[in-house]
């Protein structure tokens, strides 16, 4: 175990240490992991510039490396912040699906860190439904926690309610943590982590001028009927025109949908829209309405003429101009730490990973939200710097996973990994020994069904070239994508003769997947008992 090997050269070099032992022995790097919520690699110009530039998580890029094809095991947000910590599959750490707790008998790497000396902090969305172990300090949301004047759950102080935007907040207790409480003496693990873009996106009022009105390029699948591919993506309710709120989502009034006629499933004073909109100060509810008055009056006027084609593109504006809005303050708090860092000798020997809890659909096969194994919500965006270490500008393409951080940064903390953690650390990507890297596929599986959107319960291989994929519970359907001939992933092609010895490989390979991680149709039939009797139980 190079770990363990690595580790001891360190206890060894400790234990013949002489008056100089203090300046030679290699200082153990920080490790600041930000990770924000639903943040889609589409809207990061270090991966994409035609939505929105986003200079400072760029400069991320910069120093470091970026990943092209970093994936999540599971697209949804508590089963990968689970996944991330434990450095285990859903099906091990049981933190399937956002429905129950995470279960926090697992042991997760920050505290593994903790009591290897690390100082450790937690700021922002963990979304667990219990608070996080092995953290000095914490502040974290309740649940998806609120955009505006947000109560936030800490470590010393109980329930706390702080005025402002969420985004700056969670970075205000961030650097006031590097600057009051940090220890120059011990290297920290510090999480960085946003609610935003979250639906149902609220941006800063700074941003509201800017993005409201702003019009975007159209993603090339955005009236995809779904024809190419089986029910799973006929049945989801992820579409921009049919499932996405008026209200909540798009910010028209009630009595404005009243007027017209137009039925909402949640209205402008109901539902999930007022936990955030009641929230808002009188003069915050001022300039918001200033902003959205001039969406409402224009939609009032334009939509008697609308064409079903025309609706659905003045929706994905609406939702761009929301969720690219909620994303600009996520890179000016971006900026402002990294300035700090700067501006206080921390950038040298601290790694800084600049992630998501999954990616997102801009609009892509007609979608929002994420889920689905296709690339837009499979792959999330990865950004790694660390100076002397990684080489700035560099990209990797290989196959890496949120499984992967715990063992990345327990082996570059010098502490060996628990053996039942299933990663594997980064460390020889990120240091140009990618020679050393030899996984040449990955395992997902996504579980939360029947649940909001529909996604039907899936698993699946993906290799470079291909998605072999096994949707399960309510259906029997199987799907192969071609990867390298269908980037969009518009066609089935499991049934196509062409691809019949492609299909048998992935299905044998799929098999030694599921063996080697420890997955089987009896543990996926156990959540599924699980969850049934809970909801049953739930409806009693
Ligand atoms: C809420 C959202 C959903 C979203 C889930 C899970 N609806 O229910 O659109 O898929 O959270 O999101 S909302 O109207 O309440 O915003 S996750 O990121 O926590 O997994
Ligand atoms: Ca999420």
């Amino acid at each position: 175990n190079p770990n363990f090997l690595f580790f001891s050269i360190f206890l060894l070099l400790g234990a013949f240490g002489c008056a100089t032992e203090q300046k030679e022995e290699p200082q153990r790097p920080n490790i600041i992991f930000i990770m924000s919520d639903d943040h889609a690699y589409q809207a990061i110009s270090a991966y994409d510039n035609r939505l929105i530039e986003t200079p400072n998580i760029d400069r991320i890029a910069k120093m470091g490396m970026l990943f092209t094809n970093a994936s999540v095991t599971n697209s949804i947000c508590a089963p990968s912040r689970a996944t991330i910590l434990t450095g285990k599959h859903s099906h091990l750490n049981g933190k399937i699906d956002n429905h129950f707790p995470f279960d926090t008998t697992n042991i997760t790497f920050p505290q593994i860190l903790q009591q290897a000396g690390y100082q450790t902090a937690m700021f922002g969305k963990l979304h667990f439904g219990n608070n996080p172990k092995g953290f000095d300090q914490f502040k974290i949301l309740p649940d998806q926690g609120s955009y505006y004047n947000p109560d936030f759950i800490t470590k010393n102080e109980g329930k706390i309610k702080v005025e402002g935007y969420v985004t700056d907040i969670i970075t205000d207790m961030t650097l006031d943590w590097l600057q009051k409480e940090r220890k120059a003496e011990q290297p920290f693990l510090l999480m960085y982590l946003h609610k935003a873009p979250h639906r149902e996106w609220l941006m800063a009022e700074r941003h509201l001028p800017d993005y409201i009105g702003k019009t975007f390029p159209e993603p090339a699948t955005l009236f995809d009927d779904y024809s190419g591919r089986g029910s799973a993506a006929r049945d989801a309710e992820m579409n921009l025109l049919k499932h996405m709120n008026w209200s909540g989502d798009s910010k028209l009034y009630p009595e404005v949908l009243d007027e017209m006629g137009i039925p909402d499933a949640s209205g402008w004073d109901k539902g999930a829209f007022q936990r955030e909109v009641g929230r808002l100060t009188p003069a915050q509810r001022a300039n918001w309405d200033k902003a959205y008055m001039r969406v409402n009056e224009d939609f009032k006027k334009a939509y008697p003429t609308m064409t079903e084609k025309e609706k659905m593109q003045w929706r994905y504006q609406r939702y761009m101009q929301d969720y690219l809005g909620t994303i600009a303050s996520v890179d000016e708090n971006v900026g402002r730490l990294l300035d700090y860092l700067e501006a206080n000798g921390l950038m040298e020997n601290t790694i800084i990973v600049y992630t998501s809890d999954q990616g997102f659909y801009l609009g892509e096969h007609g979608w929002f939200d994420k889920r689905f194994i296709y690339n837009e919500s499979f792959k999330t965006p990865l950004l790694v710097s660390w100076p002397g270490k990684v080489q700035p500008g560099s990209r990797s393409d290989e196959l890496v996973q949120n499984l992967d951080f715990a063992q990345t940064f327990l082996e570059a903390a010098g502490v060996p990994a628990p053996s039942d953690m299933q990663g594997e650390s980064l460390l020889p990507i990120l240091t140009g020994e990618t020679e050393k890297w030899t996984r040449d596929a990955v395992y997902y599986h996504y579980y939360e069904y029947p649940a909001v959107h529909m996604v039907k319960r899936h698993y699946a291989i993906v290799t470079k070239e291909y998605k072999l994929v096994h949707y399960y519970f309510d259906v029997d359907e199987w799907e192969l994508i071609d990867r390298v001939k269908d980037p969009q992933e518009m066609k089935n092609v499991y049934d196509d003769p062409a691809y019949a010895e492609i299909k048998k490989d992935l299905h044998a390979r799929l098999e030694k997947l599921r063996e080697k991680y420890g997955d089987s149709s009896e543990l996926s039939q156990s959540y599924i008992d699980r969850y049934l009797d809970d909801i049953a139980k739930k409806r009693a």
